[in-house]
């Protein structure tokens, strides 16, 4: 069988906006709503306006602990399923408008949205397109005014959004106006990180547990559509899509008083297999009935991002010199070390499909697979003051080298001694449901 010499292969590649987005890496998700004050995880749209009444909300504590923890950005379940809207829509009374909070003159997507500002932290928002209080979703062309207003409110009165999460769950069959959505976005925020639906920008992982798989691939021809099916959406060509892995600290999405957050080592589990591997985490903390990040979680994500901190705050910086598509790595000194964190250079697009790490005398300390944004590895100590990297690009011809792909490039490589040389390993078990709660 012949091959087409020249077959031109197609390379999509990151915009500056999806490289920045990737680069902040990190991001907090808040889900607060009428399923807050009732503990449930869904609502069928039926919990009265006036059940949503925190006592004592604060959302300046919520983007407090977000921006200690290094966050780059959050978003907020402004629409969940149950569509009741946490800022006062036109479109609909089932809002705050109607609740007690505040008297009905409160605004959380707008007090977010000032906190974040004051923070230098970004904004993004949830827009449940299953809407289950909406009358109008019955008909789909109706519903699309409805989220049409919806999204353009959002997408005007709060400043700049870095992102607009898109969620899948409960709208399978259901036909959207996603080019309408688009076209909104387009012009209202055209900035901002499409999740997963209609003309997306990053994409979802695939689960609710945090967790990437290596290799990590930012260019990918579908999306995996929700957690509770395996329905996907195929693209007509592959496009640059990296992913987003989302987890709750909790159990459950939003608080619920007899929940509990995960162990310090769960979590650092999670930061290995998401941020370690070269995707994003958004890591959900639920405010609870008062309107706050409780106690035990803020202590958690404190302790945490404390402990990842200090792993990684004394880089050892390694001087690159590359052949071909061989790295070698030098120290200015010999160096004890037990992680090593690479990043690749992504602006022709995602080249390594698989690395190797090796000491001077041969030994190959890491195997893997992809490196993208950042890529975390950990190992027994080993003293050196040189490693080679060498680094397979993502198409080979049957030489083992790339036909037309360009030469795969690392941007830096960092070693760290942090005395842990295992990524700890994640609760037997631990999954989080995929059943649709009730
Ligand atoms: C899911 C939703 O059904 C959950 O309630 C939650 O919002 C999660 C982030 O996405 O698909």
């Amino acid at each position: 069988m012949s091959r087409q010499p020249h077959h031109h292969e197609h390379r999509p590649v990151p915009t500056e906006g999806q490289l920045r987005w990737q680069q902040d890496g990190f991001g907090v998700f808040f889900h607060f709503g009428v399923n807050t004050f009732a503990g449930k995880e869904w609502s069928d749209g039926t919990l009265p306006a006036s059940s949503f009444d925190p006592s004592d909300l604060d959302v300046r504590q919520w983007v407090r602990v977000a921006a200690s923890i290094g966050a780059g950005y959050v978003i907020l379940t402004a629409k969940h399923h149950d569509g009741f809207c946490l800022w006062p829509t036109t479109t609909t009374d089932y809002s705050v408008a109607s609740s007690p909070w505040r008297d009905g003159h409160g605004d959380i997507v707008a007090e977010l949205a000032a906190a974040c500002r004051e923070a230098g932290l970004g904004l993004g928002l949830y827009l449940s397109p299953w809407d289950r209080h909406a009358p109008e979703y019955a008909d789909e062309a109706r519903y699309a005014e409805v989220y049409a207003r919806q999204l353009t409110e959002l997408c005007t009165n709060y400043g700049e959004l870095v992102e607009l999460w898109f969620d899948g769950a409960g709208s399978e069959g259901y036909t959207y106006d996603w080019p309408g959505i688009t076209a909104i976005i387009e012009r209202l925020q055209p900035q901002a990180m499409v999740f997963n639906m209609g003309a997306p920008t990053i994409r979802w992982v695939g689960n609710e547990n945090g967790l990437a798989e290596d290799p990590v691939r930012y260019v990918v021809d579908h999306t995996d559509f929700s957690n509770y099916t395996v329905v996907t959406s195929r693209f007509e060509e592959a496009l640059y899509l990296p992913p987003e892995c989302d987890v709750s600290i909790r159990r459950g999405w939003f608080w619920h008083p007899d929940d509990e957050p995960k162990s310090m080592e769960h979590l650092l589990a999670i930061f290995y297999r998401s941020v370690g591997l070269g995707a994003n985490l958004l890591l959900n903390l639920p405010p609870d009935t008062r309107g706050l990040l409780p106690d035990a979680d803020v202590e958690r994500v404190t302790a945490w991002a404390a402990e990842r901190d200090r792993r990684f705050a004394r880089p050892i910086p390694g001087t690159l010199t590359a052949d071909g598509s061989t790295v070698t790595v030098t120290f200015a000194e010999p160096v004890t070390i037990d992680h090593l964190r690479l990043h690749e250079d992504l602006t022709a697009g995602q080249l390594i499909n698989r690395h190797e790490v090796r000491t001077p005398d041969g030994r190959t300390l890491v195997e893997a697979g992809s490196v993208g944004v950042s890529r975390v590895h950990v190992f027994e100590p080993v003293t050196t003051d040189r490693l080679t990297i060498g680094l397979v690009p993502d198409v080979v011809d049957e030489a083992g080298r790339s036909a037309e792909a360009p030469t795969p490039m690392l941007l830096a490589v960092t070693a760290f001694h942090t005395g842990s040389s295992t990524v700890p390993e994640l609760p037997v078990g631990y999954e989080a449901p995929t059943e649709a709660p009730d």
